[in-house]
């Protein structure tokens, strides 16, 4: 699963990117002639989750495995309101549908210093241009193919109907400013809308990135209200989460060893680094949940989407589970340690449940596959 990281730029990708990877990419911006150069930086990050680690605590395996999800970075979009070479977008849009999901980062911290493409600092405003550039993006894309569609016809091959219908509907839309995320469509038209890979229907998170100064301020609650307001006035109901953090900060957190992170954290008086929360965003975005595998090798969280079947799960182990599956000996992670962290008290609580090929796997499920090849 993989997440571009992506917004205008200066606006601390590179910084965020730096911060949920331990990495050291330089963070400075790049002008957009030299964008084009520039190759897309991709980064593992493992998924904190505080039931992984008690369960480590509990098991003490060889070896202790979490989740993970790909992170990108590359030189950001830019807006012909900015001046910028609107060319470049081209290749941000095809890093976008490659990927599963958006991470939006907004700037929200001021500095003279620091160029804004679009001259000030205003967050809503930025939410708004770069929705605006998916769209323009999209309609792009219809247009071309309709183009395309006329053509193959006129040389007097076929065209689907409901294809050629669906194209027609979105652009409506989109000339109409709308982001198809915005705008119903039946099981039909959404099958026939997954390979278009349209931008406007990416899973998106958006990051304030403040200055230190501000955390907690009423500044700062204001661009949240006003980017969920803006949302939920041209949206029907998807409001993309609002991850507010200090980028600056966090990439300096993530440069430290973990003792002097803690008493860095202590400091400031949070509990945990707001990429933690980040990356838990961004699982729960793409719709990704975990279920656990324990023992004295390993420990290990696995990674399916929600409402995935316990065979389908299996065959993330090891295909022969799957083929071979007998039943999935589940028990919750919840109820694992109500019982004082004893498989045995679980059992005999009656908590340990057995369930079959099409059981629909939980976010944390700890399971014991039983199969046979
Ligand atoms: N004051 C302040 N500066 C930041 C923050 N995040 C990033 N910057 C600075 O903004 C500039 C651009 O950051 P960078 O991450 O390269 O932005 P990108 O162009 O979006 O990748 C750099 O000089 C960063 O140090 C922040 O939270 N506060
Ligand atoms: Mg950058």
């Amino acid at each position: 699963m993989k997440l571009i990281i992506t917004g205008f730029s200066n606006s601390g990708k590179t910084t965020v990117f730096n911060a949920l990877t331990g990495q050291a990419l330089e963070t400075t911006s790049y002008a957009t002639s030299l964008a084009a150069a520039i190759d897309p930086h991709p980064g593992i990050v493992k998924i904190p989750d505080a039931r992984i680690d008690s369960l480590s605590l509990k098991y003490e395996p060889k070896k202790t495995t979490f989740a993970t999800v790909e992170y990108i970075d590359f030189p950001g979009i830019t807006t012909s309101a900015a001046g910028g070479d609107i060319s470049h977008n081209v290749k941000v849009f095809n890093l976008i549908k490659d990927s599963d999901a958006v991470v939006h980062v907004v700037r929200a911290f001021e500095d003279e210093s620091i160029m804004h493409p679009l001259g000030s600092v205003n967050p809503v405003r930025d939410v708004t241009s770069f929705e605006s550039e998916l769209i323009l993006g999209d309609l792009e894309f219809v247009e071309k193919r309709i183009k395309n569609i006329k053509h193959q016809e006129k040389r007097g091959k076929k065209q689907e109907e409901t294809d050629k219908k669906l194209l027609a509907k979105c652009q409506a839309a989109l000339e109409e400013e709308k982001s198809l995320r915005n705008i119903e469509f039946n099981d039909d038209e959404k099958r026939l809308m997954l390979p278009y890979q349209f931008l406007s229907t990416m899973p998106e998170i958006i990051v304030l990135n403040i200055d230190e100064s501000d955390l907690n301020s009423d500044k700062i609650k204001k661009y949240q209200d006003d980017i969920e307001t803006y949302f939920k006035e041209t949206g029907q109901g998807v409001i993309p989460p609002v991850v507010i953090l200090c980028g600056k900060i966090e990439m300096e957190i993530a440069q430290l060893p973990s003792d002097e992170a803690e008493a860095f954290l202590e400091d400031l008086g949070i509990d945990e680094p707001a990429m933690n929360k980040l990356c838990r965003v961004s699982y729960e975005a793409l719709g990704l949940i975990s279920f656990f595998t324990v023992g004295q090798d390993e420990v290990r969280a696995w990674t399916i989407r929600s409402a995935t079947h316990a065979q389908q799960a299996a065959s993330k182990i090891h295909s022969d589970i799957e083929r071979g599956f007998i039943r999935a000996e589940t028990v919750a992670y919840d109820d694992f340690i109500s019982s004082g962290e004893s498989m045995t008290a679980v059992k005999e609580k009656g908590l340990a449940r057995l369930e079959g090929k099409t059981y629909e796997v939980r976010d944390g499920d700890i399971i014991n596959f039983k199969f046979n090849v």
